[in-house]
């Protein structure tokens, strides 16, 4: 095989894994391909899908200049195969098989196991593009299009990355995976994707800001853990799919600030001080705090289901088989494999929160969430010093994670954001102002009014600071297809 840094075009499948003389691979890959271009086109709004998008597109793996910026129309994107290079002598991290040389095969005893990791996390690539298919038609900005595309597009790769993996290494049921994470549809009922949070709807860009700030970070910690793994392709696969993560975080942070940013200058420019005289603050044509806190909470705890329950055998079973590791696993000062250490879970005894020691093992998902926890609280704080610098009264923060839960210990038991047990009655008193109403997804609705025209916004977002690759203000991210 003949790995290298950058990237070869000389096949329809952009790769850098000598592709051109995996024969079997490339044959498959090939006939799975029209299927995928068939699901982009059925997918995104035709006038977008001809119009002249800047994009980047990886051109090599290097972490120095590994992307090229360009006018791309997005079903001539070059979805392409990248794995980061290879590292020298490379050793299991964790697990029963700690410092053996890591897999270049699937070892046969793990198949099903590794299968069904990447399975999932394929699923999850697909899924976002689907919930976010109609953004496009109401973006505030040709700026907030064109970072809407870059992320759909790469999760797109993503998809195919997972694809590659299946088919290069599972054989038969590699191939039928690879057709399922096509069939299987977003909110479907017959088949739908397989977490929770990637059948959920993503009605508006407050709602795509805050996926893109919480439930991609799941897919950044997720990507960690098996950037961790001793099956060395998932690992270089998930290496290079961190790099474009990062962007996708930022588009979610900058987009939550941004609107933050505007409705405090709003607010100060109508001499409004209460952020909780809501009616008088949408009367600007701004989004009240009180509600994008309500919006943080509904995608921060959806995200917080997708770590599994907190005691697993499942996760135990792939850290103990070298698999799936811990965030910063090498980082870690400990025998990576967790013989004798504990760690702390949620549980609920009669009704009462406690955290108990359970072995660390068993404890490897709640170990990733806590990673996550503490990840998510960056952002947070950064808007928070908007809010404090533009004079306003008002913190978000991020909820206890028993509220809202549907996975785990706290699932469907009913606890207010700050933690506490309540009854039905003090539940249903207190949720309309935790999570979004009815009322609320109209009202942001009613803001959603696309905003095309290079350098303007719509008047519920501030412009970002910075362009796109260091472009002007008045750049045209979109040259828009008009029929
Ligand atoms: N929804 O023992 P447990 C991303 C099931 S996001 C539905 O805790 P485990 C992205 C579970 O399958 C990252 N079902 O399971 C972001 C199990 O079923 P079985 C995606 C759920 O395996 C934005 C049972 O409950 N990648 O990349 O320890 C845009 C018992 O649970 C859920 C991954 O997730 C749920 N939320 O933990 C684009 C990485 N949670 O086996 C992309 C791969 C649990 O008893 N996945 N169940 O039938 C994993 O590592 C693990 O499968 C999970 C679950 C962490 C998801
Ligand atoms: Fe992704
Ligand atoms: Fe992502």
């Amino acid at each position: 095989m003949t790995d290298s840094i950058n990237v070869n075009y000389d096949t329809q499948i952009p790769n850098n894994v000598g592709l051109s003389s995996d024969k079997r691979v490339l044959k498959a890959l090939e006939k799975w391909h029209p299927g995928y271009i068939n699901w982009w086109n059925d997918l995104i709004p035709q006038k977008f899908q001809q119009s002249m998008i800047y994009l980047r597109t990886a051109v090599s793996v290097d972490p120095k200049g590994w992307a090229k910026f360009d006018y791309v129309k997005m079903p001539e994107y070059r979805w392409g195969i990248l794995l980061a290079p290879q590292v020298e002598d490379r050793r299991i991290p964790c697990g029963e098989h700690y410092g053996e040389p890591a897999w270049q095969e699937v070892p046969g005893e793990y198949r099903s196991l590794m299968r069904r990791l990447i399975v999932i996390q394929g699923d999850t690539e697909p899924a976002s593009v689907e919930q976010q298919r109609y953004l496009g038609l109401t973006a505030p900005s040709a700026y907030d299009m064109r970072n809407l595309f870059q992320v759909n597009v790469e999760e797109g790769r993503h998809l195919w990355a997972m694809v590659y993996l299946l088919q290069k290494y599972f054989g038969r049921d590699g191939r039928e995976e690879a057709n399922d994470l096509l069939r299987r549809s977003s909110g479907s009922e017959e088949a739908p994707r397989m977490l929770g949070a990637f059948n959920e709807e993503t009605p508006d860009w407050l709602s795509f800001f805050m996926f893109t700030y919480f439930t991609d970070r799941d897919g950044k910690m997720q990507l960690e853990a098996l950037a961790q793994s001793g099956f060395d392709p998932l690992s270089r696969s998930c290496r290079f799919m961190l790099t474009e993560e990062a962007h996708h975080m930022f588009v979610g942070e900058t987009g939550v600030g941004r609107t933050i940013q505007r409705t405090c200058e709003a607010m100060n420019a109508a001499g409004i001080t209460d952020p909780f005289d809501t009616d008088k603050i949408r009367d600007l044509g701004v989004i009240d705090l009180p509600l994008i806190q309500k919006k943080l909470n509904l995608h921060y705890t959806l995200s917080l289901d997708l770590f599994g329950q907190e005691v697993s055998t499942n996760a135990a079973n792939a850290y103990n088989a070298g698999i799936k590791g811990r965030y910063m696993e090498h980082k870690i000062d400990d025998d990576h494999q967790l013989t004798n250490d504990t760690y702390k879970v949620w549980d609920l005894v009669d009704g009462k929160m406690v955290h108990h020691e359970v072995p660390a093992l068993t404890a490897i998902n709640m170990r990733l969430r806590d990673d996550y926890i503490g990840d998510a609280a960056g952002g947070v704080g950064r808007w928070n010093k908007i809010i404090k610098k533009l004079g306003v009264e008002f913190e978000m923060s991020q909820p206890h994670e028993a509220f809202n839960r549907k996975i785990g210990v706290f699932a469907n038991k009913l606890f207010s954001p700050a933690g506490e047990l309540l009854s039905g009655a003090e539940y249903d008193a207190g949720v309309p102002g935790w999570l979004p109403t009815h009322e609320d997804g109209d009202f942001i609705q009613s803001l959603m009014k696309p905003c095309f025209g290079p350098g303007s916004y719509a008047g519920w977002i501030a412009p970002p600071k910075v362009g796109i690759n260091n472009q002007p203000g008045d750049f045209e991210y979109v040259k828009l297809y008009e029929a």
